[in-house]
């Protein structure tokens, strides 16, 4: 595996990259074209610019979050091939800057969804958090405002204000979609795209749905062992392939990690390897990443990592904010640069005890 850190371009991170470079075993980052809006071009100019930024700090790019694909490619709607020829231009232009792993997500209108972006701990750090209680009592166009309120002033990813003006009529668009069309949809999408992927070898890997079940009645398809493995024998081609998100799976405690990424073997791209620490089945929060924290074993998720031969990005998720940083909710310095070292000491462990 390969430690890296999300980091969201020097315009909008409040972290810098001569930061990421003194976390222990940090190499890379995992980055992206943060104003691009879904279905736009990336010109290969923009994306030169982007890797030059990156290693005037003597780091690498070592992978894309995301290029987001719309919501016309997701409901299948008239502009789709428009936006899919973008897609495969913008893929082009990744392989020919030698870029090789893309995660996208294919959820309807929202991105993850959380209720709290600083609910308090009793150490005093702040966490995200989600409650089914509390999305059941809210008006889905007032979800926007809910959490723009609380990010620090920074734009949270999926949660774009130009998107979610339009609200309203994202839901319009999705009001025929079930789980079959989206399903439908996606492979189409991925269809279409496996050409360039195989000729430039850029290994896409879908994100999961977070939380891993319905939300103001939009399908989910990318929530479960059953599901992910539906979509990878649709479009059997290594190069459709899977971004393991402990925390997005996690949410459905139903769902047993370390099998899943057994069953996955080969097919796992990237990982985001967090913990949750559940309240309820319906009530979790974002919990540091040591196993003691939360409800996850993170040694078994580490070791299936380890034992499948995973070689892709590998990276700390969502932190807690702590130490008075103000940044990104999740997207902080300090508790990530934690959970990089544990994760590295988990991995350094788990490779020492298999070559005694
Ligand atoms: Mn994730």
């Amino acid at each position: 595996m390969e430690m890296t850190l999300r980091w969201y371009g020097t315009k909008f991170d409040t972290v810098k990259l001569w930061q990421i470079r003194q976390i222990p075993g940090v190499k890379g980052v995992i980055t992206t074209l943060y104003d691009k809006q879904a279905g736009d071009l990336w010109t290969q100019e923009e994306i030169a610019a982007l890797k030059k930024d990156v290693e005037a700090e003597s780091l690498k790019i070592a992978g894309i979050e995301s290029v987001n694909v719309s919501d016309a490619i997701k409901t299948g709607s008239a502009q789709r091939d428009e936006h899919i020829q973008n897609y495969i231009d913008t893929l082009e232009n990744l392989g020919k800057e030698d870029i090789h792993m893309v995660c996208y997500n294919f959820m309807p209108v929202f991105d993850w969804t959380r209720t709290e972006l600083a609910r308090k701990r009793a150490d005093g750090s702040t966490v995200l958090a989600y409650t089914q209680e509390a999305i059941d009592a809210l008006d889905p166009e007032k979800m926007f405002s809910s959490i723009a309120g609380d990010s620090n002033g920074t734009v949270m990813p999926g949660w774009e204000p130009e998107r979610m003006e339009h609200v309203k009529e994202l839901f319009e668009l999705y009001k025929d979609i079930d789980e079959e069309k989206l399903f439908e949809n996606i492979v189409y999408f991925l269809k279409a795209i496996m050409p360039v992927c195989n000729k430039y070898d850029i290994k896409m890997a879908i994100h999961p749905d977070d939380p891993a079940w319905s939300v103001f009645g939009l399908p989910r398809i990318i929530n479960n062992e059953k599901n992910i493995l539906r979509l990878m024998k649709a479009v059997d081609d290594v190069h459709n392939g899977v971004t393991f998100c402990s925390g997005s799976y996690g949410t459905s405690l139903d769902n047993d990690l370390p099998h899943m990424i057994r069953a996955l073997e080969g097919r796992i791209h990237f990982a985001h390897v967090r913990n949750l620490k559940f309240i309820s089945p319906t009530n979790f929060e974002e919990s540091a990443h040591l196993s003691s924290d939360g409800t996850f074993d993170m040694y078994e998720i580490m070791r299936a990592l380890y034992e499948t031969g995973f070689e892709g990005p590998i990276r700390p998720d969502h932190g807690r904010m702590i130490w008075g940083e103000k940044a990104m909710p999740g997207y902080g310095l300090y508790d990530r640069a934690l959970g990089a070292a544990y994760l590295n000491g988990l991995w350094e462990a788990i490779e020492k005890a298999h070559k005694a």
